[in-house]
C-alpha cells in the first residue's frame, strides 16, 4: 500500500498500546490522556478522509469537556454539527486497529465510501486548557498531514467556537467570519441590538476552563453591556473540580468559590463551554437550579410570543431527553402547547430531531443545547424585517427574532451564546430569575452513578427510558417506581464515563432520593456491580 507509506511510517511515532480497545462514545473518545496519542493521530487521519469525502472542512476538538481527569476528542461535520453517527463506526475501527492493520482499515474505509486520495483535505483543530491537550493536538495534525491534508490550528478555543468556525468556512463566511474576532463581533452585535442600553449583570462560574478565558476576551466586544463577575477562571483551581455545569446540575448545589448574594443571577459553564446551567439563592437562602429544561422553556416561550407579535405562522418544537423533568415536559405540552419530542442522550440525536421543525429548540437537562431555524423560517423573519409596510409592532418583533437568530450558535450548544440569548430574553421580557424559575416547579429528582464490570451489559430502548437487558432489571425498576408518587426512573450506560447513570424523580426529595438509591441497588445486583454496594 504505497499510498499509505507516510501513514505507516508516522504511525510508529504514535503507537497504539497493544490490546487497548476504546469505543466512540456519546461525544467522541474519552480516556486517560496517556492512552490517547494514537487515537488523536488516527482521528487526524479520519478527519482528513471525512474532508475528502465531503469536500468540506472538518473540525477536530481536543477536549474531555465535563470529565475532570480524562482527555478526549470530538469530530465536527461540515455544518458544524457532531460527526454523522455513520462515521462513528469508522472512528472506532481506526482507533482499535492494531499497528500492522492500520493501513488496511484505512484502505477499507476509502473503498467502502469511494474516497479519492487525490481530493484535498482541510481540517480545523482546537483544544481546551488541559495540559495534555497541546501534545494531543500535534498528534491530530500529524495524522491530517500524512494524508496530504492541510490543518488550521485555532489553539485554545471553546468547543462551540470551533464548531462555529467549521460552519463559517463551509458556508463561505455566510454564517459568519471563521475567526475568533468574527465570532465575538457577530454575537456582540446581535446582543447589543437585542438589549439596547439595558445593562445586564451576572455571576459566571467558568469551571476553571476555556470558557472563562474566552468570556474574558469577549467582554470588550460586548462594550460592557453585560457586566460579568467571573469565578473559577482557571487562575488557581482545577478544571471541573467542585465547579462547572455538570457538578452544579448533578449535586444540585452552588460551585465552590462563588460568592452569591440572595437573588443574584448566576450560571456555570462546563469544561469546554458547550453547556450552561443557571441558578440563584432565594431569600430564604435555598439554592434554586434552572437547568436545560428551564432554558428551553424560556427560549421557546419567548420565540413563540415574538412570532405571534410578528404575525408569523411558524411552528416551534422542543426536543428533550429522558432526563427532562416531568414538570417541564408537562408545562411545555399542556400549558405552552408546543410539540415535544424525546431522543436518546447526546446532542447529535437532539440536533438531528430538531432539524425536522421550522424552529427546533433542543436542550438536554444538563444544559447542552441550542435552537435551529429552518431556512424557510429564517427567510420569513428576515423578509418581515425588510418589509417597509409592516406595522411597528410586527417589525419590532421580527427585528428581535432576527437578532436572536444571529446570537444563537446554530452549529451546536454554546454556553457563551446561550448565556447571551438568556440574558437578552430576560431583559426584553423584564423578567427576573425568580420569575423565570416560577414558570413551573421541578419535580424533585436525583442522579446517581453505579460502577459495574461492563456497562455495555445494559441495553435500552424507547429513547433510553426502558431497559431491555439484563433480564429482570426493567421489572425491578417498574416495581420500585410503583412505591413512590409521581415517580419515574430509568438507567443507562454513560457514553463518556465508565459508569451506569441512574435517574429518578418523585413528588418529594426524600422519595426521589429513595427511589434513586433503590434503583441503583437493583443495577448493582442485576448488572454486575463492582466495588462497594450503593448506600442510601
Ligand atoms: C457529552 C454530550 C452530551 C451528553 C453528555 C453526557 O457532553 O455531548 O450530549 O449529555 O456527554 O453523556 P453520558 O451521559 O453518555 O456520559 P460533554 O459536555 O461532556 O461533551
Amino acid at each position: 500500500m504505497a499510498e499509505f507509506g507516510e501513514v505507516s511510517q508516522k504511525s510508529t511515532q504514535h503507537p497504539k498500546p497493544k490490546g487497548l480497545t476504546l469505543q466512540y462514545g456519546t461525544a467522541g473518545f474519552r480516556t486517560t490522556a496517556k492512552h490517547l496519542d494514537h487515537v488523536m493521530f488516527r482521528m487526524g487521519l479520519l478527519a482528513a478522509l471525512r474532508s475528502k469525502k465531503t469536500k468540506s472542512t472538518i473540525g477536530v476538538m481536543v477536549t474531555a469537556s465535563h470529565n475532570p481527569e480524562d482527555n478526549g476528542v470530538k469530530l465536527i461535520d461540515p455544518m458544524g454539527e457532531m460527526v454523522t453517527p455513520a462515521w462513528e463506526g469508522y472512528a472506532t475501527q481506526l482507533a482499535n486497529a492494531e499497528q500492522e492493520a492500520l493501513c488496511t482499515v484505512l484502505k477499507n474505509i476509502m473503498e467502502t465510501d469511494a474516497i479519492s486520495m487525490s481530493e484535498t483535505a482541510n481540517v480545523f483543530v482546537g483544544r481546551d486548557t488541559r495540559p495534555s491537550s497541546e501534545s494531543l493536538t500535534k498528534a491530530v495534525i500529524d495524522g491530517v498531514s500524512c494524508l496530504g491534508g492541510h490543518s488550521q490550528d485555532y489553539g485554545l478555543v471553546t468547543t462551540p467556537q470551533l464548531h462555529y468556525m467549521v460552519r463559517c468556512r463551509n458556508t463561505h463566511d455566510c454564517y459568519g467570519t471563521a475567526t475568533l474576532q468574527g465570532y465575538y463581533e457577530k454575537l456582540s452585535k446581535a446582543f447589543i441590538e437585542l438589549t439596547k442600553n439595558g445593562c445586564c449583570m451576572l455571576l459566571v462560574d467558568g469551571a476553571n476552563g476555556i470558557g472563562a478565558l474566552k468570556l474574558r476576551e469577549m467582554e470588550a466586544f460586548l462594550k460592557y453591556e453585560l457586566q460579568v463577575a467571573l469565578f473559577n477562571d482557571g487562575s488557581s483551581g482545577k478544571l471541573n473540580h467542585l465547579c462547572g455545569a455538570d457538578y452544579v446540575k448533578v449535586h444540585q448545589r452552588a460551585p465552590e468559590g462563588m460568592h452569591m448574594g440572595p437573588g443574584e443571577r448566576c450560571c456555570s459553564f462546563d469544561g469546554d463551554a458547550d453547556r450552561i446551567i443557571y441558578y440563584y439563592n432565594d431569600t430564604a437562602g435555598r439554592f434554586r437550579l434552572l437547568d436545560g429544561d428551564k432554558i428551553a422553556t424560556l427560549i421557546s416561550m419567548s420565540l413563540k410570543e415574538l412570532l405571534t407579535q410578528a404575525g408569523l405562522n411558524i411552528q416551534v418544537a422542543v426536543v428533550q431527553t429522558a432526563y427532562a423533568n416531568g414538570s417541564a415536559t408537562r408545562y411545555l405540552k399542556d400549558v405552552m402547547k408546543v410539540t415535544v419530542c424525546c431522543t436518546k442522550t447526546g446532542v447529535k440525536h437532539l440536533h438531528h430531531a430538531a432539524q425536522d421543525f421550522d424552529i427546533g429548540v433542543y436542550f438536554e437537562a444538563n444544559g447542552h443545547g441550542t435552537v435551529l431555524f429552518s431556512k424557510e423560517a429564517e427567510k420569513q423573519i428576515r423578509q418581515l424585517v425588510k418589509h417597509s409596510n409592516a406595522n411597528d409592532e410586527k417589525k419590532r418583533a421580527a427585528k428581535l427574532l432576527a437578532s436572536t437568530i444571529d446570537l444563537i450558535n446554530q452549529a451546536t450548544g454554546d454556553a457563551i451564546s446561550d448565556m447571551l440569548v438568556i440574558e437578552a430574553l430576560l431583559a426584553i421580557r423584564g423578567m427576573s430569575i425568580q420569575g423565570w424559575d416560577t414558570l413551573y416547579t421541578d419535580l424533585p429528582n436525583r442522579q446517581l452513578r453505579v460502577k459495574v464490570a461492563d456497562r455495555q451489559v445494559i441495553d435500552t430502548t424507547d429513547a433510553e427510558r426502558h431497559v431491555v437487558m439484563p433480564a429482570g432489571l426493567q421489572d425491578a425498576i417498574d416495581t420500585l417506581v410503583k412505591k413512590y408518587k409521581q415517580a419515574r426512573a430509568f438507567v443507562r450506560p454513560s457514553g463518556t464515563e465508565d459508569i451506569v447513570r441512574v435517574y429518578a424523580e418523585a413528588d418529594t426529595q426524600e422519595g426521589a432520593d429513595g427511589l434513586a438509591y433503590e434503583v441503583s441497588l437493583a443495577v448493582y445486583h442485576l448488572a454486575g456491580g463492582t466495588g462497594e454496594e450503593p448506600k442510601p
